[in-house]
């Protein structure tokens, strides 16, 4: 049994940089963990977005990754996207570190997130909850100030 890896070098505007690493086990968990800099400190929405396209920086990568076609939601709803990770947090010296582990972003198989994108964004994701017009698409996270393309990065 391996483990898969990919990885996403985040750049955009605002000097925002990171490098995003993924790992899984065959047919387990993903974990998703890394550093994130230059944010504002506080929460800072965080998805996987469907396109691995940056042509037109992060707008080109599309919306929230949602094979199944669900509601916007938080990682823990029945109701997300498959993309839907939440929010990282940034301390004062606007770093993010990040650990998350999710079911719903494998590496491999129908629904791989390889070739699709990791986006931050400049304000919190409202997780699905905060009763504006955009909470069930994109939970209100506001412009997209960093992604990256997830790409392959051993598979041994
Ligand atoms: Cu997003
Ligand atoms: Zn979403």
């Amino acid at each position: 049994m391996g483990t898969l890896k990919a990885v996403a070098i985040l750049s955009g505007t605002e000097n925002v940089n990171g490098a995003i690493q993924f790992t899984q086990q065959i047919n387990g968990p993903t974990k998703v963990f890394g550093k994130v800099t230059g944010l504002r400190p506080g929460l800072h929405g965080f998805h996987v977005h469907a396109m691995g396209d940056t042509t037109n920086g992060c707008l080109s990568t599309g919306p929230h990754y949602n094979p199944l076609n669900k509601e916007h939601g938080a990682p823990q709803d029945e109701n997300r996207h498959a993309g839907d990770l939440g929010n990282i947090i940034a301390g004062q010296d606007g770093v993010a570190e990040l650990l998350i582990e999710d079911s719903q972003i494998p590496l491999k198989g129908p629904d791989s997130i390889v070739g699709r994108a990791v986006v931050v964004h400049a304000d919190p994701d409202d997780l699905g909850r905060g009763g504006h017009k955009l909470s069930k698409s994109t939970g209100n996270a506001g412009g997209r100030i960093a992604c990256g393309v997830i790409g392959i990065q051993s598979a041994v």
